[in-house]
Protein backbone atom coordinates (compact mmCIF):
# COMPACT_ATOMS: atom_id res chain seq x y z
CA UNK A 1 0.00 0.00 0.00
CA UNK A 2 1.45 3.88 -0.96
CA UNK A 3 0.64 6.78 1.32
CA UNK A 4 -2.34 7.93 -0.54
CA UNK A 5 -1.46 11.78 -0.38
CA UNK A 6 1.68 10.56 -2.39
CA UNK A 7 -0.64 9.11 -5.02
CA UNK A 8 -2.68 12.56 -4.36
CA UNK A 9 0.21 14.90 -5.17
CA UNK A 10 1.20 12.85 -8.17
CA UNK A 11 -2.37 13.40 -9.68
CA UNK A 12 -2.59 16.68 -8.90
CA UNK A 13 1.00 17.63 -11.02
CA UNK A 14 2.04 18.07 -14.34
CA UNK A 15 5.44 19.13 -14.40
CA UNK A 16 6.78 16.63 -12.89
CA UNK A 17 10.78 15.56 -12.07
CA UNK A 18 12.01 11.99 -11.62
CA UNK A 19 16.13 12.05 -10.52
CA UNK A 20 17.58 9.02 -8.62
CA UNK A 21 21.16 8.27 -6.98
CA UNK A 22 24.73 9.49 -8.87
CA UNK A 23 25.85 6.68 -10.61
CA UNK A 24 22.54 5.17 -11.17
CA UNK A 25 22.15 1.52 -11.20
CA UNK A 26 19.54 -0.98 -12.94
CA UNK A 27 17.11 -0.08 -10.04
CA UNK A 28 17.86 3.35 -10.15
CA UNK A 29 17.20 3.41 -14.02
CA UNK A 30 14.26 1.24 -13.92
CA UNK A 31 12.34 3.00 -11.96
CA UNK A 32 12.92 5.89 -13.44
CA UNK A 33 12.08 5.51 -17.03
CA UNK A 34 9.23 2.96 -15.52
CA UNK A 35 7.45 5.85 -13.65
CA UNK A 36 8.38 8.30 -16.99
CA UNK A 37 6.82 5.72 -19.09
CA UNK A 38 3.59 5.74 -16.89
CA UNK A 39 3.49 9.43 -16.10
CA UNK A 40 3.53 10.15 -19.51
CA UNK A 41 0.32 8.28 -20.03
CA UNK A 42 -1.84 9.36 -18.02
CA UNK A 43 -0.85 13.38 -19.75
CA UNK A 44 2.05 14.63 -17.27
CA UNK A 45 5.40 15.80 -18.26
CA UNK A 46 8.02 14.21 -16.43
CA UNK A 47 11.73 14.77 -16.93
CA UNK A 48 14.03 12.43 -15.56
CA UNK A 49 17.46 14.34 -14.37
CA UNK A 50 20.46 12.12 -14.90
CA UNK A 51 23.82 12.02 -15.69
CA UNK A 52 25.95 9.75 -17.24
CA UNK A 53 24.67 5.71 -16.87
CA UNK A 54 25.97 2.43 -17.81
CA UNK A 55 25.44 2.01 -21.84
CA UNK A 56 23.97 -2.03 -20.72
CA UNK A 57 20.59 -0.09 -20.26
CA UNK A 58 20.41 1.14 -23.36
CA UNK A 59 18.12 -1.23 -23.97
CA UNK A 60 14.89 0.33 -21.75
CA UNK A 61 12.60 2.22 -23.07
CA UNK A 62 11.61 5.47 -21.49
CA UNK A 63 15.23 6.89 -21.57
CA UNK A 64 13.92 9.67 -24.10
CA UNK A 65 12.53 11.39 -20.51
CA UNK A 66 16.15 11.36 -19.52
CA UNK A 67 17.62 14.53 -19.51
CA UNK A 68 21.16 16.22 -17.96
CA UNK A 69 19.12 19.79 -17.23
CA UNK A 70 15.78 20.52 -16.39
CA UNK A 71 14.25 21.91 -20.29
CA UNK A 72 10.46 22.56 -19.55
CA UNK A 73 9.81 25.85 -20.13
CA UNK A 74 7.07 25.23 -17.43
CA UNK A 75 8.62 25.31 -13.59
CA UNK A 76 8.87 21.97 -12.38
CA UNK A 77 6.26 21.26 -9.79
CA UNK A 78 7.15 18.32 -7.93
CA UNK A 79 10.60 16.48 -7.43
CA UNK A 80 10.32 12.81 -7.04
CA UNK A 81 13.54 11.05 -5.97
CA UNK A 82 14.10 7.26 -6.81
CA UNK A 83 16.35 4.85 -4.76
CA UNK A 84 17.88 7.59 -3.02
CA UNK A 85 19.30 7.25 0.39
CA UNK A 86 19.72 10.70 1.04
CA UNK A 87 20.07 14.48 -0.63
CA UNK A 88 24.30 14.11 -1.20
CA UNK A 89 23.38 11.38 -3.30
CA UNK A 90 21.28 13.51 -5.88
CA UNK A 91 24.74 14.98 -6.37
CA UNK A 92 23.82 18.30 -8.48
CA UNK A 93 20.29 17.74 -8.82
CA UNK A 94 20.01 18.62 -5.21
CA UNK A 95 19.75 22.61 -6.29
CA UNK A 96 16.43 21.61 -8.37
CA UNK A 97 15.12 19.75 -5.10
CA UNK A 98 15.75 22.63 -3.04
CA UNK A 99 13.70 24.99 -5.73
CA UNK A 100 10.83 22.38 -5.97
CA UNK A 101 7.61 23.02 -4.18
CA UNK A 102 6.79 19.86 -3.55
CA UNK A 103 9.36 16.38 -2.67
CA UNK A 104 8.26 12.80 -2.97
CA UNK A 105 11.33 10.60 -1.51
CA UNK A 106 10.22 7.12 -2.80
CA UNK A 107 13.07 4.83 -1.72
CA UNK A 108 14.05 1.43 0.22
CA UNK A 109 17.43 1.80 1.50
CA UNK A 110 17.86 1.50 5.40
CA UNK A 111 19.52 4.48 6.10
CA UNK A 112 17.31 7.04 4.29
CA UNK A 113 17.36 10.37 5.94
CA UNK A 114 13.72 10.70 5.07
CA UNK A 115 14.28 14.05 3.32
CA UNK A 116 11.24 14.71 1.64
CA UNK A 117 7.69 16.40 1.69
CA UNK A 118 6.33 13.13 1.66
CA UNK A 119 8.33 9.97 2.35
CA UNK A 120 7.48 6.17 0.98
CA UNK A 121 10.72 4.31 2.23
CA UNK A 122 9.88 0.82 2.60
CA UNK A 123 13.00 -1.18 3.97
CA UNK A 124 11.19 -4.38 3.10
CA UNK A 125 11.05 -3.93 -0.38
CA UNK A 126 13.46 -5.73 -2.79
CA UNK A 127 14.14 -2.58 -4.33
CA UNK A 128 12.75 0.79 -5.19
CA UNK A 129 11.14 -0.57 -9.18
CA UNK A 130 8.83 -3.32 -6.75
CA UNK A 131 7.51 0.37 -4.77
CA UNK A 132 6.86 1.98 -8.13
CA UNK A 133 4.91 -1.23 -9.54
CA UNK A 134 2.70 -0.08 -6.50
CA UNK A 135 2.44 3.56 -7.28
CA UNK A 136 1.62 2.68 -10.57
CA UNK A 137 -1.22 0.35 -9.79
CA UNK A 138 -2.19 2.72 -6.83
CA UNK A 139 -2.17 5.78 -9.61
CA UNK A 140 -4.49 3.34 -11.94
CA UNK A 141 -2.31 3.59 -14.97
CA UNK A 142 -2.60 0.49 -16.86
CA UNK A 143 1.15 -1.19 -17.18
CA UNK A 144 2.46 -1.87 -20.75
CA UNK A 145 5.40 -3.93 -22.33
CA UNK A 146 8.23 -0.84 -21.62
CA UNK A 147 6.99 -0.20 -18.08
CA UNK A 148 7.45 -3.97 -17.16
CA UNK A 149 10.58 -4.58 -19.31
CA UNK A 150 11.43 -1.26 -16.49
CA UNK A 151 10.44 -2.58 -13.62
CA UNK A 152 11.76 -6.30 -14.14
CA UNK A 153 15.09 -5.11 -14.99
CA UNK A 154 15.12 -2.75 -11.50
CA UNK A 155 13.86 -5.34 -9.58
CA UNK A 156 16.17 -8.53 -11.19
CA UNK A 157 19.09 -6.22 -10.34
CA UNK A 158 18.39 -5.07 -6.84
CA UNK A 159 17.90 -8.70 -5.80
CA UNK A 160 21.12 -9.87 -7.35
CA UNK A 161 18.44 -12.18 -10.05
CA UNK A 162 16.00 -13.13 -7.27
CA UNK A 163 18.32 -14.49 -4.90
CA UNK A 164 19.17 -12.04 -2.10
CA UNK A 165 17.27 -12.32 1.13
CA UNK A 166 15.10 -9.09 0.23
CA UNK A 167 13.50 -10.79 -2.17
CA UNK A 168 9.99 -11.77 -1.15
CA UNK A 169 6.95 -13.77 -2.26
CA UNK A 170 5.63 -10.10 -3.00
CA UNK A 171 8.22 -9.64 -5.57
CA UNK A 172 7.26 -12.59 -7.24
CA UNK A 173 4.14 -12.00 -7.64
CA UNK A 174 4.93 -8.63 -8.91
CA UNK A 175 7.18 -10.50 -11.25
CA UNK A 176 4.63 -12.85 -12.06
CA UNK A 177 2.34 -9.68 -12.98
CA UNK A 178 4.99 -7.84 -14.78
CA UNK A 179 5.36 -11.13 -16.98
CA UNK A 180 1.93 -11.08 -18.57
CA UNK A 181 3.77 -8.58 -20.52
CA UNK A 182 6.57 -9.37 -23.39
CA UNK A 183 9.40 -9.06 -21.29
CA UNK A 184 12.55 -10.23 -22.58
CA UNK A 185 14.16 -11.94 -19.40
CA UNK A 186 16.66 -14.10 -20.71
CA UNK A 187 18.20 -10.68 -22.27
CA UNK A 188 17.88 -8.86 -19.09
CA UNK A 189 19.03 -11.25 -17.21
CA UNK A 190 22.21 -11.94 -19.95
CA UNK A 191 22.27 -7.93 -19.66
CA UNK A 192 22.56 -7.48 -16.08
CA UNK A 193 24.70 -10.59 -14.40
CA UNK A 194 26.28 -12.87 -17.17
CA UNK A 195 27.64 -10.41 -20.63
CA UNK A 196 30.69 -9.04 -19.94
CA UNK A 197 33.13 -7.30 -22.85
CA UNK A 198 36.54 -9.35 -23.06
CA UNK A 199 38.30 -5.71 -21.15
CA UNK A 200 36.29 -6.17 -18.23
CA UNK A 201 36.59 -10.14 -18.31
CA UNK A 202 39.97 -9.28 -17.95
CA UNK A 203 39.48 -6.72 -15.27
CA UNK A 204 37.64 -9.60 -13.35
CA UNK A 205 40.24 -12.28 -13.90
CA UNK A 206 43.17 -9.91 -12.60
CA UNK A 207 41.18 -8.80 -9.45
CA UNK A 208 40.50 -12.54 -8.22
CA UNK A 209 44.33 -13.25 -8.99
CA UNK A 210 44.85 -10.72 -6.38
CA UNK A 211 42.21 -11.35 -3.82
CA UNK A 212 43.18 -11.56 0.08
CA UNK A 213 40.98 -14.14 2.33
CA UNK A 214 41.01 -13.05 5.49
CA UNK A 215 39.49 -13.69 9.20
CA UNK A 216 39.65 -17.61 8.02
CA UNK A 217 38.97 -17.21 4.77
CA UNK A 218 35.59 -15.91 5.90
CA UNK A 219 36.68 -11.77 4.80
CA UNK A 220 37.14 -11.38 1.22
CA UNK A 221 39.57 -8.38 0.09
CA UNK A 222 40.47 -7.11 -3.39
CA UNK A 223 41.93 -3.45 -4.37
CA UNK A 224 42.16 -2.09 -7.93
CA UNK A 225 44.31 0.92 -8.69
CA UNK A 226 43.88 3.53 -11.41
CA UNK A 227 47.40 1.84 -13.45
CA UNK A 228 45.85 -1.87 -13.20
CA UNK A 229 42.73 -0.67 -14.79
CA UNK A 230 44.25 1.30 -17.07
CA UNK A 231 46.66 -1.35 -18.12
CA UNK A 232 44.18 -3.55 -19.50
CA UNK A 233 42.13 -0.62 -21.06
CA UNK A 234 39.50 -0.77 -18.30
CA UNK A 235 37.49 1.99 -16.89
CA UNK A 236 35.57 1.51 -13.67
CA UNK A 237 32.18 0.66 -15.42
CA UNK A 238 34.38 -2.72 -16.12
CA UNK A 239 34.05 -3.03 -12.04
CA UNK A 240 30.61 -3.90 -12.22
CA UNK A 241 30.09 -7.52 -10.83
CA UNK A 242 33.34 -7.64 -9.88
CA UNK A 243 32.50 -8.09 -5.73
CA UNK A 244 29.85 -10.36 -6.72
CA UNK A 245 32.16 -12.79 -7.90
CA UNK A 246 34.09 -12.05 -4.74
CA UNK A 247 31.44 -13.05 -2.62
CA UNK A 248 30.80 -16.03 -4.65
CA UNK A 249 33.94 -17.70 -3.16
CA UNK A 250 32.79 -20.58 -0.62
CA UNK A 251 32.50 -19.82 2.76
CA UNK A 252 33.12 -16.18 2.17
CA UNK A 253 31.27 -14.11 4.19
CA UNK A 254 32.03 -10.44 3.57
CA UNK A 255 33.36 -9.14 0.33
CA UNK A 256 35.04 -5.89 0.29
CA UNK A 257 36.62 -4.53 -3.42
CA UNK A 258 38.63 -1.01 -2.97
CA UNK A 259 39.36 0.81 -6.48
CA UNK A 260 40.73 4.25 -7.49
CA UNK A 261 38.38 5.87 -9.36
CA UNK A 262 40.81 8.90 -9.24
CA UNK A 263 43.66 9.99 -6.97
CA UNK A 264 42.85 10.53 -3.82
CA UNK A 265 39.31 9.30 -4.66
CA UNK A 266 38.46 5.41 -3.37
CA UNK A 267 35.44 3.63 -4.24
CA UNK A 268 34.65 1.12 -1.29
CA UNK A 269 31.93 -1.59 -2.04
CA UNK A 270 30.93 -4.47 0.49
CA UNK A 271 29.19 -7.15 0.22
CA UNK A 272 27.87 -9.46 3.10
CA UNK A 273 25.51 -12.90 3.82
CA UNK A 274 23.05 -13.17 6.89
CA UNK A 275 23.50 -10.78 9.52
CA UNK A 276 27.32 -9.10 9.00
CA UNK A 277 25.20 -6.04 8.28
CA UNK A 278 27.83 -3.80 6.08
CA UNK A 279 25.34 -0.31 5.61
CA UNK A 280 26.92 0.05 9.31
CA UNK A 281 30.51 0.46 8.31
CA UNK A 282 29.65 2.13 4.78
CA UNK A 283 27.68 4.68 7.34
CA UNK A 284 30.85 5.44 9.00
CA UNK A 285 32.62 6.41 5.85
CA UNK A 286 29.85 9.28 4.79
CA UNK A 287 28.18 6.16 2.36
CA UNK A 288 25.10 4.10 2.95
CA UNK A 289 23.24 1.01 1.26
CA UNK A 290 21.53 -1.95 2.20
CA UNK A 291 22.74 -4.86 5.33
CA UNK A 292 24.10 -7.25 2.51
CA UNK A 293 25.33 -4.53 -0.30
CA UNK A 294 26.39 -0.87 0.22
CA UNK A 295 29.38 1.55 -0.14
CA UNK A 296 30.93 4.80 -0.13
CA UNK A 297 33.84 7.52 -1.07
CA UNK A 298 36.96 7.99 0.86
CA UNK A 299 39.38 10.56 -0.02
CA UNK A 300 42.66 9.28 0.56
CA UNK A 301 45.39 6.95 -0.91
CA UNK A 302 44.28 3.10 -1.61
CA UNK A 303 46.53 1.73 0.79
CA UNK A 304 45.53 4.33 3.47
CA UNK A 305 41.83 3.17 2.76
CA UNK A 306 42.87 -0.43 2.91
CA UNK A 307 44.19 -0.12 6.00
CA UNK A 308 41.14 1.73 7.46
CA UNK A 309 38.70 -0.40 5.89
CA UNK A 310 39.52 -3.33 7.19
CA UNK A 311 40.45 -2.42 10.52
CA UNK A 312 37.00 -0.98 10.81
CA UNK A 313 35.41 -4.37 9.46
CA UNK A 314 37.35 -6.49 11.72
CA UNK A 315 36.91 -4.81 15.29
CA UNK A 316 32.49 -4.83 13.99
CA UNK A 317 32.03 -7.25 11.77
CA UNK A 318 34.90 -10.06 12.88
MN1 LIG B 1 17.66 0.01 -5.13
Amino acid sequence: MINSNIIEQIKKYNNIVLAAHVNPDGDAIGACTALALALSKIGKNPVILMDEYPEKYNFLHGREYIHKEYINDEPLELFITLDCGDLERLGDYISYFRKAPITINIDHHITNTKYGHYNEVKKEASSTCEIIYEVIKSCEIPFDDKIASSLYTGIAFDTGGFKHSSTTSFTHEVISDLLKYKVNFTYIMNKLFYSRSLTSSRLLGLALSKIELLENDKLCFCDLSKKEMESLGATIDDVDGIIASMQNIEGVLVSVLIYEKDKNEIKVSFRSVGDKDVSKIAKMFNGGGHKNASGCTINKNLEAVKKEILKKIQEELF
